[in-house]
């Protein structure tokens, strides 16, 4: 390990919090209102995390604008003006400005800094923590922030390094505008990412070429400037709606008509009119159709066969239809929102190439070469995804106990307790950390949660004169086991999905996320009321 103890200008916090997303940002302001000394630290330059990062044209939330926000601050969910259903990258952007200056949290944060190295003293309970500018802090709790989708995915493409055009990854999108005007460009990937940008460099490009390893299905969103009258409805209730939503699988959706119905109990025509029904109001309500979408594959298949209709009566070339069609279980991989994702392929100036059957070969200097033929662009997207829910957290050498490496701990796949924290890592919390719903559920929901209860488990460590809390092997084995056995029950596990680490070569194949908000938020709660079950708690030093 390097000299991130002996380090000379050590400055000494109650907390570290490593990110300045949604997460740490609140992380930041709950904890200096319990009165804790807290530094932040973000290697972007500004505030927002991924909606710093992903700037790319047509970036959208998919959760409701009215949803996706804050909750914590009455004041805050009053006056702020969202202008659309789902907020695009920019206002979400602007929001968490605001939000950095309505509480003054800037003065906490250190920007354009990555934390590189945290390592706990067991003789002190601290954790020293380093930096890529040189900044050494020690504290006694260190909080990652990182967030589930943040450390970008860039395949190891054969001769990427010869293309003499401009790349890009949606994910870490320049902040100067990007004009394709003009241009050929190709885009790798069709995720919840490209499926937003495609249509819109579509618009600009010369011609566009969608590199497709799996088709996608997609639900449109419907998106259109916020209904007045519903903001209305919303603010004269809004800490009502919010505990509405939080009742819900996923932390929201409360205004999405919920079927506990089985697919297969209605017979074709009527199940077509409810999916159609869905479809024609938008988002993800489409698969709360039938309560069983998710756990039967009989079922599942009456709604993918639905979108398939859609995706065949839209497209013009029936063969350029039967690619986009997957083929997969709908909702085991992230569901995806569009506008206008498929009549996109209807344009002149976009082509659709198949890499599934014969994957991208190499990149050459002018262009990308599948099956022998090389499809010449100017300029190349990769909307490649995220080393998902770990990446971020093990792109950090984290050290606990005995300085064993986290990644050494996480070899096998990440093991955490409740997804706040891992056995042999004490003091380490982590937000929306994999074993937790996280990207299951609306974030903001999630990150609250999460945030709360951190927040408050500090507050009882202090009034208790506690120095030390982990979670222990066999809370913590437990946990994994019902994390699996929850994600057993449904169809989850069948796709090649980021939930399970598939989009990266050789991540270990676990189920990352916990299917479930409310019972896990009741656990969560349980645990706290029962002194901390589950986790060992160390006193003090006496004085
Ligand atoms: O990434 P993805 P994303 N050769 O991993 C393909 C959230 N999000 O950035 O499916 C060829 O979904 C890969 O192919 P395959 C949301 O949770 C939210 O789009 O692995 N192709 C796939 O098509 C989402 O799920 C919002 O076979 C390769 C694509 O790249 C998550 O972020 C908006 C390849 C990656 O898709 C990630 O979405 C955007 C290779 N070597 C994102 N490697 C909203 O809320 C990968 N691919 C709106």
């Amino acid at each position: 390990m390097s000299n991130v103890r002996n380090a000379d200008a050590v400055r000494r916090f109650d907390a570290v919090v490593v990110g300045a997303g949604f997460a740490g940002l609140y992380m930041l302001h709950r904890l200096r209102e319990a009165g804790f000394r807290v530094r932040v630290f973000e290697a972007g330059a500004g505030v927002g995390g991924t909606w710093y990062w992903n700037r790319y044209p047509g970036a959208r939330c998919d959760v409701e604008s009215m949803e996706y926000s804050y909750s914590f601050c009455e004041e805050l969910q009053q006056q702020w003006e969202w202008t659309e259903r789902y907020a695009g990258q920019p206002e979400i952007l602007r929001y968490a400005n605001h939000v950095a200056d309505r509480f003054d949290l800037r003065r906490d944060i250190a920007f354009d800094t990555r934390v590189t190295e945290a390592a706990f003293d067991e003789a002190t309970n601290v954790w020293h923590v380093a930096t890529d500018t040189g900044e050494r802090v020690a504290a006694a709790f260190c909080i990652m922030a990182t967030g589930c989708l943040s450390s970008a995915n860039l395949p190891n493409f054969d001769g990427l390094d010869s293309f003499s055009g401009e790349t890009y990854h949606t994910g870490r999108w320049p902040h100067a505008n990007v004009d394709f005007s003009g241009k050929r460009v190709g885009i790798v990937g069709t995720g919840s990412s490209a499926i937003q940008a495609i249509p819109i460099i579509a618009r600009q490009a010369a011609h566009l070429t969608v590199f497709q390893r799996t088709p996608n299905y997609s639900i449109p969103a419907r998106n259109t400037s916020i209904d007045a009258e519903l903001v209305r409805e919303i603010k004269a209730e809004y800490p009502a709606f919010r505990a509405r939503n939080y009742k819900m699988p996923a932390g929201f959706g409360t205004r999405i008509p919920q079927n506990d119905a089985p697919a297969l109990a209605d017979d074709p025509p009527s199940r077509d009119a409810n999916y159609d029904e869905r479809w024609q109001r938008g988002g993800f309500g489409f698969l709360s159709a039938y309560n069983d979408l998710l756990t039967n594959r009989d079922a599942n298949q009456t709604a993918a066969e639905f979108v398939r209709q859609r995706i065949r009566e839209t497209l013009k070339d029936p063969d350029v239809a039967e690619l986009l069609c997957p083929d997969n279980v709908i909702g085991c991989k992230r569901p995806c929102l569009d506008t206008g994702y498929f009549e996109t392929y209807n344009r002149p100036n976009v082509s659709l190439v198949d890499v599934r059957s014969q994957p991208i070969e190499r990149i050459t200097s002018s262009g990308i070469v599948v099956g022998g033929k090389e499809h010449a662009v100017d300029c190349i997207v990769f909307a490649t995804g995220f080393d998902a829910m770990t990446g971020a957290v093990l792109n950090i050498d984290i050290r606990g106990r005995g300085a064993v490496p986290l990644k050494e701990k996480w070899g096998a796949g990440p093991r955490t307790y409740l997804g706040l924290g891992t056995a042999g890592f004490p003091n380490l919390f982590l937000i929306s950390g994999p074993g937790s719903p996280s990207v299951l559920t609306n974030m903001l929901c999630s990150i609250e949660q999460h945030v709360n209860w951190i927040s408050d488990c500090l507050t009882h460590l202090r009034q208790h004169r506690l120095a030390a809390i982990e979670a222990t092997p066999a809370a913590q084995d437990a946990w994994v086991e019902h994390v699996n056995a929850v994600a057993d029950t449904t169809l989850y596990p069948t796709c090649n999905s980021w939930y399970l680490g598939k989009n990266i070569p050789g991540k270990p194949q676990v189920f990352m996320p916990l299917i479930g908000f409310p019972p896990y938020v009741e656990k969560c709660d349980a645990v706290a009321a029962n002194g901390y079950e589950g986790f060992e708690l160390t006193k003090a030093a006496q004085r």
